[in-house]
């Protein structure tokens, strides 16, 4: 398995996001890949690689012109408000709700910044575009990597993306990875390609980008939005839509879910997988499933991840992996890696 490590990651580094009220630390630290990356070199699971740079036509089979304009020139708008923003992240306070406009492009920053989100919970950085962008480059590298014959390939990049819609940034996430590199394999060729996201949180961003589309299948195990984030996607009742319809399966789980039933659903999500027909199987690799996460609600072991890849592996599909959540940060590299590990060994 080859390993695309963004290198630039760490030039994302938000410093509060709102919760309950309060700004508090972000849990989406540069720390959580840096575990990873270590746990990793402790191992034996291939090369790790800088990823190739694409052009931004490869963003734009997701992400629109306006939204991908307005994150690269984001930070500028918000230091020339006023110097001293310079010291401080951006997060939106506005947002165009029901009955309001979201098709015109309001002049003002924090309007903008409302248009393009879903939360205060993501802050925007000096470095957001940068790391961000690099990130995209690790996706479609593992993407590319796999349509050309790797059995597997691993993108280890923050910020995070399955939040991330079309023209939208939220959830930690700005650019949807795991998107980006289900349309690299189609775009390379693979006819059918399903997008297994076992993150605790429902991948919305993803989910909304393919609802509409045959070729790639959509399905994600999470912790019930009624409760769990993102709140307003991931129900059962969410079959795909127009030529999607019966592309899309979400398998919402109450909080406090154990492994064995975490782990049946992942069977009947992979036979869903099989019967779909998919070439190829992007993973939105979230570890936020384990039992000390702080933001989050199931309860599967480090060991259990070794199970989690070698049920994956066991599909037999060419795979991309894509980090997404995992907040633990002493234990999301042996978890991360469990998974790889797991894999590697059927
Ligand atoms: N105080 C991903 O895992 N709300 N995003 C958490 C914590 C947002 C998680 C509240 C969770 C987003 C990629
Ligand atoms: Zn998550």
């Amino acid at each position: 398995m080859i390993t695309f490590f963004n290198a630039l990651h760490h030039q994302h580094q938000g410093k509060l996001e709102m919760y309950r009220g309060q700004l508090v630390p972000c849990f989406e630290v540069p720390d959580r890949v840096e575990h990873v990356l270590a746990e990793l070199k402790k191992r034996d699971l291939g090369p790790i690689r800088q990823p190739e740079s694409f052009d931004d036509s490869a963003l734009l089979g997701i992400h629109s012109q306006r939204y991908l304009d307005f994150l690269r020139t984001a930070w500028a708008q918000w230091v020339a408000l006023d110097p001293a923003n310079a010291a401080l992240d951006a997060l939106p306070s506005v947002w165009p709700v029901r009955t309001l406009r979201s098709d015109v492009e309001p002049a003002n920053f924090s309007a903008r910044m409302g248009l393009y989100s879903m939360d205060a919970g993501t802050p925007l950085t000096a470095g957001t575009w940068a790391a961000a962008r690099a990130g995209a480059d690790c996706a479609l590298s593992a993407a590319k990597a796999v349509a050309g014959g790797e059995r597997a390939a691993f993108a280890l990049t923050r910020p995070p993306g399955h939040h991330a819609g079309a023209d939208f940034f939220g959830g930690y996430c700005f650019l949807n990875n795991a998107a980006l590199a289900a349309q690299q394999l189609r775009d390379q060729g693979v006819a059918r390609v399903a997008v297994l996201d076992i993150d605790y949180h429902h991948g919305n961003g993803t989910q909304a980008c393919f609802y509409e589309r045959a070729d790639v299948y959509f399905t994600s195990i999470h912790g019930d939005p009624r409760t769990e984030y993102p709140f307003y996607l991931g129900y059962a009742d969410e079959l795909g839509a127009a030529a999607g319809l019966g592309f899309n399966r979400n398998f919402p789980l109450p909080r406090g879910t154990g492994f064995a039933v975490w782990r049946a659903t992942l069977q009947q999500a992979l036979q869903d997988i099989a019967g779909f027909g998919a070439q190829a199987l992007v993973v939105s690799l979230g570890l936020d499933t384990f039992d000390g996460d702080p933001v989050a609600g199931f309860h599967l072991r480090s060991n259990d991840y070794l199970a989690v890849g070698a049920d994956i592996a066991a599909a037999g599909l060419p795979t991309v992996f894509v980090f997404e959540g995992g907040y633990a940060v002493a234990e999301v590299g042996v978890n991360a890696a469990n998974v790889l590990h797991g894999f590697a060994q059927i």
